[in-house]
């Protein structure tokens, strides 16, 4: 048993000279060929993980992609949602989705098993999308417009969540998609036929209007 104190300015006496134990030479080879298992996983995940984002990021400002929201919204708008315009793009389209404190803009409405580009970006601070109850998560950060190719599975009437923190009303940030079992209908809205666009928060039409780019 070792008995000895020592104080940390005492080095204790080593022992580094003496044999390994079978036990622990049999514990290091076991953590190294795992550790060369893991090593190996990093790359072979990157191509068979099929988690990785599609590869479409270029930089942006919150003005210009408020703007490309904005004229989302009069293109397809097809009504509103608690003031929040409602847009539903055509199979295909690039769809524009705006995180701010503390709110999504637009509601999307898509069709299940139709492929969409899903663009995220934030006008303020960092946020982060959280498709409830579906386990689909993406960090949406200022300056950057990432593009998802994204094909709805599963009709329903979904939440997007913010999870991450980014200020006072961040419990209150939640966002709708509505998935569509065949072409969009106006039903599940406050108000169908209103003028999306007009819709828009002022503010953010202010923001959208002073880019003039
Ligand atoms: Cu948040």
């Amino acid at each position: 048993m070792h008995t000895e104190t020592h104080t940390g300015l005492e080095s204790p006496k080593g022992v580094w000279w003496k044999p390994a134990h079978p036990a622990e030479k049999m514990w290091v080879t076991i953590a190294f060929v795992w550790c060369m298992i893991l090593f190996a996983m990093m790359p072979l995940w990157h191509w068979k993980g099929g988690q990785n984002p599609s590869g479409i990021r270029r930089s942006t400002d919150p003005a210009s992609y408020m703007k490309r929201v904005m004229e989302q919204a009069q293109q397809y708008g097809v009504g509103t949602d608690k003031g929040i315009p409602v847009v539903a793009p055509p199979p295909g389209a690039d769809v524009y989705l705006a995180a701010m404190t503390f709110q999504w803009t637009p509601v999307l409405k898509l069709q299940k098993g139709k492929q969409y580009t899903l663009h995220l970006s934030s006008l303020d601070v960092v946020h982060g999308f959280g498709l409830y109850p579906i386990n689909v998560n993406f960090m949406v950060v200022p300056g950057f417009d990432y593009g998802l190719r994204v094909t709805p599975n599963e009709a329903g009437d979904f939440r997007i969540i913010c999870n991450e923190f980014c200020g006072i009303g961040h419990h209150t940030m939640v966002g709708r998609v509505i998935v569509e079992d065949g072409p969009t209908t106006s039903a599940a809205i406050d108000a169908p036929g209103a003028n999306a666009a007009a819709a828009m928060n002022p503010a953010l039409a202010a923001l959208a209007a002073g880019s003039a780019k």
